[in-house]
């Protein structure tokens, strides 16, 4: 028998039809305009909408509710430089040795390099971290499931959430990323996931002329 307690599901609301096609596609003309940037304005960002935004990040749906998951909010322009350091040293070696030349490839037409000056400039970089495991106040283990898409999904309403209030992200993955445990001094259990970078788009920021796939090339309705 479940212990649990359920409660009624008071907040859906149903719209008709007609009003359902109206918000998917008001939704859609909206989302579509987001883009990823890298040029980033130092304008600041008021920390309350950046607290709004994580808040929605923590409502997503994640396995067994036991939201496996960190965000560590760096302002501080000390940590940004170090994050910058530590950052640049992983993508020269990517660019010059790691990467395989299929990859640098396809990362041409986003004319991306190891520079990456926007990690001190952005007002804020968010670390986003993956729990392996969570730990109990006695030091016991408790096991996570689905880690990564719980905290993919968290990460995708938190880019949606930034996109909404107004502001500007780059999902920026450095790799290795395990220098982010060590400047940010998060124990062992947490497994960085991504750093997203967050504020203003510079006013003559640009971006790749690149395009999405449409329906018919991304999905099949059987
Ligand atoms: N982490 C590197 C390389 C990079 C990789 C992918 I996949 C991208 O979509 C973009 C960049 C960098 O940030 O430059």
């Amino acid at each position: 028998m479940s212990n649990q307690n359920f409660i009624p599901l008071s907040n859906y609301k149903e719209y008709p039809a007609d009003e359902m096609l109206k918000r998917s596609q008001a939704f859609y003309e909206d989302v579509k305009k987001r883009r990823t940037v890298r040029d980033f304005s130092d304008k600041p960002v008021p920390k309350e909408i950046i607290e709004n935004c994580i808040k929605s990040a923590g409502t997503a749906p994640n396995g067994a509710n036991l939201q496996p998951w960190h965000f560590v909010i760096i302002s501080n322009p000390e940590i940004k430089k170090k994050i910058r350091i530590a950052a640049e040293e992983e993508e020269k070696e990517f660019y010059t040795k790691r990467a395989p030349k299929e990859w640098l490839e396809v990362l041409e037409p986003l004319g991306t390099d190891e520079q990456k000056p926007f990690l001190e400039t952005a007002p804020y970089l968010i670390a986003i971290f993956s729990k392996s495991y969570d730990l109990l106040p006695d030091g016991r283990q408790v096991k996570q499931y689905y880690s990564l898409e719980s905290t993919g999904i968290a990460t995708g309403i938190l880019i949606t959430a930034i996109h909404n209030a107004g502001l500007v992200s780059l999902t920026h993955t450095p790799s290795p990323m395990n220098f982010l445990n060590e400047i940010l001094n998060r124990p062992k259990n947490e497994r960085p996931f991504l750093l997203l970078v967050v504020g203003y788009p510079s006013i003559d920021a640009k971006v790749p002329d690149i395009k999405k796939k449409s329906l018919q090339e991304i999905a099949s309705f059987i």
